[in-house]
């Protein structure tokens, strides 16, 4: 299956149909997705593309990884890892602890090392004029891979194109799964649902999006998001905050919407500890679909899973070679991405390739 989609198109998922775009411009929220004009990105590189090394000479790639902090991140690590292997790329790779200094402090290494490609995942999406200034001037090509950047000017021309996932797409597909599966939850009775959300990184794009998303689909709705903090995307702040509503609030949570299966995997420890079932007692639903979120559906203790593709390691070298073959690249793609509820997983699992 065609991982990514340039243009507007209907993808099926197991329980509804997504709409992907190509969108010229950076990630916003997307509308209900309309036949978008492809928009030529305006590389940021020189108006000749880079041609290929003419001594043959390897393509040097900087790539600025967020960090380790979930299963996802692992998994995009080793898609883009294994790509750039497999393309004949020379990586020159950097973890930063989801930490922005780090990610700009390893920019400007690869700037001074003079490497042909920059690949950015930024860890949040504001605070990068500066240095992608710098690329700029320093005249390397530079793509987003995975989250979004907003520049102050608004503009997106620092970045030559965007490899990523609709985050906001993903929160309006999980929201809807719940208004429509109420009964299924056993809401179908209740006035009110008190909504406890676990938010990712703060001011990351997909937490920005995953939390507009879901307030928009669930406005003037029954779902009440009662209170919502950060988790930071991984596992163990995750349950730290469940223990905490759990203290404050047992009894009350009806459902946890998580913005990542890390931090419902959290939860779902933090819940078995209260001596409640995840799943049963209190609901769950997240967003990201790695392997250890179907096993918890396979074992009831996650109720759905939205899927945000980290496989984005082949689309990223397709994007080079084109950009170094010359040729134009869409400013923006969205891997397809679909909905896994609980009673799919099991037939879903082995298909899985993360
Ligand atoms: C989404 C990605 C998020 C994942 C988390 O594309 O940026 O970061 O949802 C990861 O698991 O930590």
């Amino acid at each position: 299956m065609k991982m990514f989609s340039k243009l507007t198109s209907l993808a099926v998922a197991l329980t509804m149909t997504l709409s992907l775009a190509a969108c010229g411009g950076a990630a916003k929220p997307a509308e209900t997705a309309k036949p978008a004009e492809e928009k030529k990105a305006e590389a940021a590189a020189p108006a000749e593309q880079k041609k290929e090394d003419k001594a043959g000479k390897k393509i040097v790639v900087g790539f600025a990884q967020i960090g380790a902090e979930s299963e996802w991140r692992t998994a995009n690590t080793k898609s883009i890892k294994e790509a750039c292997e497999k393309a004949g790329f020379e990586l020159k790779f950097s973890d930063a602890q989801q930490k922005q200094e780090n990610q700009i402090k390893a920019i400007r290494s690869f700037i001074a090392q003079k490497v042909d490609y920059i690949a950015l995942a930024p860890v949040v999406e504001t605070g990068w004029d500066t240095v992608l200034k710098e690329v700029a001037d320093a005249k390397i090509p530079l793509i987003l891979v995975d989250r979004s950047v907003k520049t102050s000017d608004g503009k997106d021309d620092l970045w030559v194109t965007r490899v990523g996932e609709n985050f906001y797409q993903e929160g309006v597909d999980l929201a809807t799964w719940v208004k429509t599966n109420e009964e299924k939850l056993g809401f179908k009775d209740k006035a009110a649902v008190n909504v406890y959300q676990l938010e990712g990184t703060v001011g990351s794009g997909a937490a920005v999006d995953r939390g507009k998303a879901w307030a928009d689909t669930m406005k003037d709705s029954k779902f009440k998001t009662v209170k919502s903090q950060t988790g930071d995307f991984t596992r163990a702040k995750g349950q730290e905050v469940m223990e905490s509503w759990l203290k404050s609030d047992k009894g009350k949570i009806d459902l946890v919407y998580a913005h990542n299966d890390d931090m419902a995997l959290g939860a779902i420890s933090a819940i078995e500890a209260a001596g409640l079932k995840p799943g049963v007692d209190i609901k769950i639903v997240s967003v990201d679909g790695v392997k250890g979120a179907f096993e918890a559906m396979i074992a009831g203790k996650l109720n759905c899973v939205a899927e945000c593709s980290p496989l984005t390691g082949p689309k990223l070298v397709e994007t080079i070679n084109d950009l170094a073959a010359g040729k134009q690249v869409p400013k923006l793609t969205y891997a397809k991405e679909g909905v896994f509820p609980a009673d799919k997983a099991a037939e879903v699992l082995p298909s899985r390739q993360y």
